[in-house]
């Protein structure tokens, strides 16, 4: 009996996992096993042997289950450090680094010219970048044999070969949306339409898509002088200084009269600075509504009236933050981007500041 003990206490405190445990079990206190042999042989014993034995082959019994579950409990703990010891994590580290975006100033501006028109009641209207010829130029009283038709300045779609149709084309303004907006709406309308236009030019200061916003505002009396108002407090607001405007004579077939509108600013060190100084700048033209167009867009000419405008807005944004080169605005350069380009949560808003 004490070989038995000697022999599994050693076995269980030396088991390596659950199974060898197990198998222990089975050989040491199974129904087979070793102890139970040994009980099996009580029954050949004297009553005297039986009541020394019998006791002692319990408390065997007793002691190596003890150890089994002891040993068991001892492996579990161990398993447990060690998966601990595998997961530990240290919840203090830096977080990995990540790349964040940013807004690009097109859509910067974009949003500011927005927030500033809106304060002034005007909402935004969007519409198709690809357009029939007769919303891009017809219904904007620019007649056929206008030079800006001519395949020299237009985008022209192709059409099917045989198809006589007339041609669609990349939008060179948004005034198109303009025409859709007020044959949905009618007068009165007060509306500003911003988004991408598509010119035949490249060079220095002209890419082939570029960003325009063009403004709008119908009713029964509307002026110049409302116009002037309006542009004076924008461009006060956009800039964060109070800029003065000339406004020139000029011509455009879907405004009369018409006005070109240039701001006041400095050129000093071979950079522009808006808002002081004694030279000017061209920004926009402008002026009153044509009555040809008006009609176009199924508008009364003899009961309402309105002023038209278009700003472009990379140049807005050249101006404003100090770009250098329109060209790098469509390149897509990361370095680009990041060092002209906007958190996403400095959302332009009047009270926060444009
Ligand atoms: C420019 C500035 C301009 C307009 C755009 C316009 C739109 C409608 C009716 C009348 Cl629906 N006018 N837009 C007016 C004046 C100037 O753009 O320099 N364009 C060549």
């Amino acid at each position: 009996m004490d070989h038995l003990r000697e022999k599994y206490l050693t076995a269980i405190a030396d088991a390596a996992d659950e199974a060898a445990l197990e198998a222990l079990r089975v050989q040491a206190v199974g129904k087979k096993g070793d102890v139970s042999a040994r009980m099996r042989e009580l029954g050949k014993m004297t009553a005297e042997e039986r009541q020394v034995a019998g006791p002692k082959l319990n408390a065997l019994k007793d002691e190596i289950n003890s150890a089994l579950a002891a040993r068991k409990a001892a492996l579990g703990d161990a398993a447990l450090d060690e998966r601990l010891k595998g997961e530990w994590l240290d919840v203090t580290l830096p977080s990995r680094a990540h790349q964040v975006g940013t807004i690009h100033p097109v859509s910067q501006v974009t949003e500011e010219v927005s927030a500033i028109f809106a304060d002034m009641g005007f909402a935004v209207a969007e519409g198709p970048q690809i357009e029939s010829d007769w919303y891009n130029f017809d219904a904007l009283n620019i007649p056929d044999h206008h030079p800006a038709r001519g395949e020299m300045d237009t985008f022209y779609m192709a059409r099917e070969e045989g198809d006589n149709r007339p041609p669609h084309v990349l939008r060179t303004h948004t005034s198109p949306v303009q025409i859709r907006s007020m044959m949905d709406q009618g007068a009165p309308i007060r509306i500003i339409a911003p988004g991408r236009v598509y010119r035949a030019d490249y060079d220095q200061t002209h890419t082939p898509m570029f960003h325009q916003v063009e403004g709008l505002a119908i009713d029964r009396d509307i002026s110049m002088a409302n116009l002037k108002w309006v542009l004076e407090q924008f461009f006060t607001a956009f800039f964060g200084t109070e800029v003065k405007t000339r406004f020139r004579a000029s011509h455009f077939p879907f405004t009369e009269p018409s006005a070109e509108v240039d701001i006041q600013c400095s050129w000093e060190g071979g950079t522009v600075k808006v808002g002081e100084g004694d030279d000017w700048l061209e920004v926009l033209g402008s002026g009153m509504v044509h009555p040809h167009v008006l009609r176009s867009a199924g508008i009364d000419p003899d009961e309402w009236q309105g002023f038209a405008f278009g700003i472009g807005i990379d140049r807005l944004a050249m101006l404003k933050y100090g770009i250098p080169d329109l060209r790098a605005f469509f390149d897509s350069d990361l370095r680009w981007l990041r060092h002209y380009g906007f958190s996403a949560l400095e959302v332009p808003t009047l009270h926060g500041g444009v």
